[in-house]
C-alpha cells in the first residue's frame, strides 16, 4: 500500500475584508513584541507553556520529521546551574572571544556577560534541534532541513508566547554545548537557543531600536 494517504483539507476561508483586517491585526500585534531582558519572578499560569510549545510543535518541518525537543526548566537549582555555565562562557566571549566588530554591533542592545534573566524568569524553554533521529528499532535516520525546521518552530513559539501575554528573550550563550550536558539530552540533539519566559519586571527597560521599513525588506518584481 502507498505511504501517501491523502485526506480532505480543512481550511477556513475569509472574505477579502476579513482577511485584510486579520492581517493588519496580527501585524500590529507582532510589532508590539519586544525582546525583554528583565523578568519578574511571577509564575506563569498553568497550561500556557504547554499550549505555546504545542504551537511550536505544529510547525511544518522537513519530511514532517519534527526534529525538535523543547526542554522546560522551572527548577531553581537547574536555572542557577545554567546561569553559572552561561555566564562562564559569556564572560570569555565578551572578554575577548567576540570580535570588536561584533561587540560594536551589539552596543545598542546593552548586553553584557551577566545573565540574571536565566534565574529571574520563572521558566526557561530550551529548544533542541534533533540533528538526526532514530527509528523505533534504534536505527539512525537522517533528518532533512532540521536547522530550518527548528527555526520555523521557534518562530511559532515566540509568536505564541507573545500572543499569550508573555515576554521572552532569545539568548544565545556561546558555545551552547553545556546545555545538552546539564539538561541530560542525547548526542543527536543540538541546543538551538535558550529562551527565558515570563512577565517583564516592573519598570523593565528595552533598547530604543526599530525595525527596517517594509520597502527595505519587501521587494516586488
Ligand atoms: N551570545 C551573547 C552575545 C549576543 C549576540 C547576539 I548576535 C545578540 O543579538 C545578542 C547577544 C549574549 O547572548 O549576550
Amino acid at each position: 500500500m502507498s505511504r501517501y494517504q491523502p485526506r480532505p483539507l480543512q481550511f477556513a476561508r475569509f472574505s477579502p475584508q476579513e482577511m485584510q483586517a486579520r492581517a493588519r491585526a496580527l501585524r500590529e500585534h507582532l510589532q508590539r513584541r519586544r525582546t525583554v531582558r528583565h523578568f519578574s519572578s511571577e509564575p506563569i499560569p498553568d497550561g500556557v507553556l504547554e499550549d505555546a510549545i504545542a504551537c511550536a510543535a505544529s510547525a511544518p518541518s522537513g519530511a514532517n520529521q519534527q526534529p525538535w525537543t523543547f526542554v522546560v526548566v522551572r527548577d531553581p537549582d537547574t536555572k542557577a546551574k545554567l546561569r553559572h555555565a552561561a555566564e562562564e562562557e559569556e564572560r570569555q566571549s565578551y572578554g575577548g572571544r567576540m570580535s570588536k566588530e561584533w561587540l560594536h554591533e551589539l552596543e545598542p542592545l546593552g548586553t553584557t556577560w551577566e545573565k540574571p534573566h536565566i534565574t529571574e524568569a520563572p521558566a526557561l524553554i530550551i529548544p533542541f534541534e534533533q540533528v538526526w533521529g532514530r527509528t523505533e528499532d534504534g536505527q539512525r535516520v537522517k533528518h532533512y532541513y532540521a536547522a530550518e525546521s527548528i527555526g520555523i518552530a521557534v518562530g511559532f513559539l515566540l509568536a505564541a508566547l507573545h500572543h499569550a501575554g508573555l515576554a521572552s528573550l532569545t539568548h544565545t550563550p556561546s558555545p551552547m554545548k553545556f546545555l545538552r550536558e546539564l539538561l541530560g539530552r542525547p548526542e543527536n540533539e543540538r541546543p538551538f537557543v535558550l529562551i527565558p519566559v515570563g512577565l517583564p519586571a516592573p519598570g523593565a527597560m528595552v533598547p530604543d531600536i526599530s525595525r527596517k521599513p517594509l520597502d527595505e525588506v519587501m521587494i516586488l518584481r
